[in-house]
């Protein structure tokens, strides 16, 4: 043994760790080096002050909610917002991104585990018609934008240790989509160690550790770690559009949500949608202590996600997160190199590991902790932060579960009566039944249309108009 594995092995043992290296006598050489190059990544300073604040006896499991009141957010015109100042908003965001200052971000290292579905979560075929995949659709909303505003994109995509390989063969597999391969980047979050229920490291098997994602708020470190933040610096780059996986109805640059954000001089700013139900998951924008924070909704008592303000008999939490941001790049740095950096939350799940003999052990209740870091709690510490509301049907439909809400099936459906909206909103005709949703099968090509705006404009480049009523796919205009 060199003395570097000596002092790795003896480091954990002195932590009370030493259990990780329980089998490792007996692995074969190859298991022994994959093994201390996992256990090389741990900071055990950091495991050990997670065990003592979120998982010994006594930690706090709740969420401080002191003083604790709904944020105040930019409203929609349709919703009594300035029609004014949101025109400014958007000539803000459109010069933004005519001068290359914004890139787009999206995080894609989660598993689809509730959807059931094997593979990146990004490659999964989400189109109604053609069945093109939540990268293709991302893809394409950025190129498009990037041709529309005459300075193509930068994109980032963070994943994970798990479907990095997969995610990078799928972009080679099609040929980027068209963007131009420079500008697509792809980066590996940070990994976090399982613990059981009293702090010590499981392993996943005899010669490895039970290791997951570190969380989508992981990302602002591996931004800063993967040296992405140093490569916006030197491109120019400033502004950061942060979006989900899941979801393809997002507007992946908004001109207007960057505007809403640079004029207020913004670190971080979020998209709301009004929640449909108190129920709904989603995290809630509130103030506490003067500070924008997001309670999940697992975190905000079912009294409070139901009370209404008795004049509206609206709901008082009533601004949902959807996980939609604008963020600044030196605040990026600052939050990745900071001291305090985010919290970690603690997660209850069920590990796969081994037992005391080495043999497997699939449990079949929560058996240990996963540590992981959210992105919306960079939130308290942005100077300026702004809410601003979005509606619904432009900007959310997530792919979660395999079936019922926010299933594949429900986001098939948003995406075509967002499309025979868009239809409509240039005088075409559209039978729908009564929720919108077209009778023929619709799909527009983000790179005809990836906003009513952008589609109204190919849209009045066609010489002869296309009838709607049997069924259409608009594909790319001529360029
Ligand atoms: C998230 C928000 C919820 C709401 C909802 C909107 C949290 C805790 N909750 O719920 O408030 O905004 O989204 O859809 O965020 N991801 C990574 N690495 C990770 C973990 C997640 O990249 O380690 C990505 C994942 O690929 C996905 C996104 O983050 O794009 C959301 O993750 P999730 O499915 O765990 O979040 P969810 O649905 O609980």
């Amino acid at each position: 043994m060199t003395r570097d594995t000596t002092g790795l092995i003896g480091s954990f043992r002195r932590a009370g760790q030493g259990q990780v290296f329980a089998f490792f006598d007996r692995l074969p050489a190859e298991s022994q080096a994959r093994l201390l190059s996992e256990a090389a990544e741990i900071d055990l300073g950091e495991v050990d002050r997670l065990v003592r604040t979120l998982v010994a006896e006594g930690a706090s499991r709740t969420v401080d909610l002191e003083g604790l009141s709904p944020a105040p957010y930019e409203r929609l015109p349709s919703h009594g917002g300035d029609p004014a100042a949101w025109s400014r908003a958007k000539a803000a965001g459109e010069t933004a991104l005519r001068s290359g200052r914004v890139a787009a971000f999206t995080v894609a290292g989660g598993q689809g585990t509730r959807l059931g579905y094997d593979g990146p979560k990004g490659t999964f075929p989400v189109t109604p018609v053609l069945r093109r995949s939540l990268f293709q659709v991302f893809a394409w909303k950025i190129l498009a934008a990037g041709r529309r505003f005459g300075r193509p994109l930068h994109w980032f995509i963070m994943t994970s240790h798990q479907n990095h390989a997969q995610t990078e063969a799928f972009f080679e597999e099609h040929g980027h989509f068209g963007l131009d391969r420079a500008r697509v980047h792809f980066f590996r979050q940070g990994r976090m160690p399982a613990v059981d229920f009293s702090g010590k490291i499981l392993l996943e098997t005899e010669g490895s550790l039970a290791l997951s994602p570190d969380g989508h708020g992981g990302s602002l470190r591996a931004l800063e770690r993967s040296g992405a933040l140093d490569l916006m610096a030197s491109e120019g780059i400033d502004t950061l559009s942060y979006f989900q996986v899941d979801n393809p109805l997002v507007r992946c640059v908004d001109a207007a949500f960057i505007g809403w954000h640079l004029t207020r001089g913004s670190e971080m700013s979020s998209k709301t949608v009004p929640k449909a139900y108190p129920e709904e998951k989603l995290g809630h924008f509130c103030v506490r202590g003067g500070e924008l924070v997001v309670i999940e909704y697992s975190d905000l008592p079912l009294a409070l996600q139901r009370e209404r303000d008795p004049s509206t008999g609206a709901l008082r939490y009533e601004a949902g997160s959807i996980a939609i941001h604008v963020i600044d790049r030196e605040f990026i740095q600052r939050m990745a190199r900071g001291a305090d950096g985010l919290p970690f939350h603690r997660a209850d799940k069920k590990i796969s590991t081994v037992d005391a003999d080495g043999r497997e052990v699939r449990p079949g209740k929560a058996n240990g902790v996963k540590f992981e870091l959210f992105v919306f709690d960079a939130l308290p510490s942005a100077r300026r932060p702004v809410v601003v509301e979005t509606s619904r049907a432009d900007d959310f439909s997530p792919v979660k579960n395999a079936e019922g809400v926010d299933s594949p099936a429900t986001c098939r459906a948003d995406q075509l009566r967002q499309f025979a909206r868009w239809i409509r909103s240039v005088g075409a005709s559209v039978p729908t039944d009564s929720t919108g949703l077209p009778e023929a099968p619709l799909e527009v090509s983000p790179l005809f249309g990836y906003d009513e705006g952008s589609f109204a404009e190919s849209w009045s480049r066609l010489g002869a108009k296309p009838a709607v009523a049997d069924g259409l796919c608009l594909e790319a205009p001529p360029l």
